[in-house]
């Protein structure tokens, strides 16, 4: 960590530059437009409760122009790890109201990540060691965080047609509840290897009914989750996240530029008011491969485009010079420094985080990163 003065120049490209002012967000007035990305810390309690600590990082954070909350299961049957929170049952709301609340008193904004992950789960976490649900039933690479560690994945359950309706109805009373839980809006998790996006990729989507085969058939589920969660919530306070060139979750698709231009041309129809793209591979390399235009996205999108995958501060001037992305999320700097928006204002040194507490645990690498100030 270098503490080098940062030279006048620098702040005054900062001073200059938009990211630090207001944006006016859909219904929401942002203080600036930086976003804390959704990360999962897997420290909720039992029966899927946020952990007593959660309120209290959230608020170190809430200088962020918005947060988004960490990815939140919207059934029993949506959950694919140990130790993440859900939105199904009216204790959850109750504790997510008391973090909302105290996230408006800091002077912040906060949306929910809506979540099922679909294939992404284990019987040892499903009720009754059900099997995992999924378009159909291709077993996942990799491994399941389950109580007992890492376990290899199983092969899930297809879905049949009659249980569709039932999962729509998942996500608008998991949006219902987010309302009444106090949250500004919503953010559909459509991404990362999770059941939308298992749906949407023919990788993992080999049906033959009206949810699968066709691009128009497999963007079909997510389209009638947005019809519900849009209908709770408006389209100016709904967004949507979506990795259309990750392999994150084992996904792929044949022609990923085809299917998530029908997909956005299609949500235009809900006047949404984010779209939250991951560019690159979630967590890894911004490389995106020939053949694929983010920048068509957004440009055919007609709301507003937040932009994500190892941003720095130097990346996030550029893209607001260049006009490329309105919003930018940060993920990993978020971790490590609460005030990050004061610290790429100031040019001030990051905290580094550490994997080791990432996921599970305590206070410890949760709530106890210093301010700049206090260090
Ligand atoms: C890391 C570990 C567990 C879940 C995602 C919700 O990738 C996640 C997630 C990330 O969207």
């Amino acid at each position: 960590m270098t503490n080098a003065v940062p030279s006048n120049a620098a702040l005054a490209r900062n001073a200059s530059s938009d990211l630090f002012k207001p944006f006016q967000l859909g219904a929401l007035q942002l203080s600036n437009r930086i976003v804390m990305a959704p990360l999962t810390r897997s420290r909720a309690k039992e029966d899927d409760l946020p952990g007593d600590l959660a309120a209290e990082y959230y608020v170190q954070r809430a200088s962020a122009g918005l947060i988004i909350s960490e990815a939140t299961q919207i059934s029993q049957q949506g959950k694919g790890y140990v130790f993440t929170p859900g939105i199904y049952s009216q204790p959850q709301v109750q504790a997510w109201k008391k973090i909302t609340d105290a996230v408006h008193a800091a002077g912040g904004k906060i949306f929910m990540q809506l979540w099922h992950v679909g294939r992404i789960s284990h019987p040892s976490i499903q009720v009754d060691g059900a099997l995992p649900v999924a378009p159909s039933a291709i077993k996942p690479e990799g491994q399941s965080y389950t109580k007992d560690g890492f376990v290899p994945m199983v092969t899930p359950r297809a879905l049949d047609m009659s249980e569709m309706p039932g999962i729509v109805e998942q996500y608008r009373t998991a949006a219902q509840n987010a309302k009444a839980a106090g949250f500004d809006g919503v953010e559909i998790h459509a991404a990362n290897g999770y059941l939308l996006d298992q749906f949407l990729r023919d990788k993992t989507n080999q049906r033959t009914d009206a949810y699968g085969g066709s691009i128009e058939n497999r963007a079909r589920l997510l389209l009638e989750v947005t019809a519900a969660v849009v209908q709770v919530w408006g389209g100016d306070r709904v967004g949507i996240r979506i990795s259309p060139l990750s392999g994150f979750g084992d996904i792929a698709d044949s022609n990923p530029q085809a299917l998530f231009t029908y997909v956005v041309e299609q949500l235009n129809h809900f006047h949404l008011v984010y779209l939250h793209a991951i560019e690159g591979d979630t967590g890894g390399t911004r490389t995106v491969p020939g053949g694929f235009d983010l920048q068509i996205l957004r440009r055919l999108f007609n709301g507003s485009y937040m932009a994500n995958n190892g941003y720095d501060l130097e990346l996030a001037l550029a893209a607001r010079d260049a006009d490329t992305a309105d919003l930018i999320s940060f993920g990993r700097p978020f971790i490590a420094n609460p005030d990050l928006v004061e610290r790429l204002r100031v040019i001030a040194p990051l905290n580094t985080p550490d994997p080791a507490t990432m996921y599970g645990g305590g206070a410890g690498g949760y709530v106890d990163y210093p301010t700049f100030k206090a260090s």
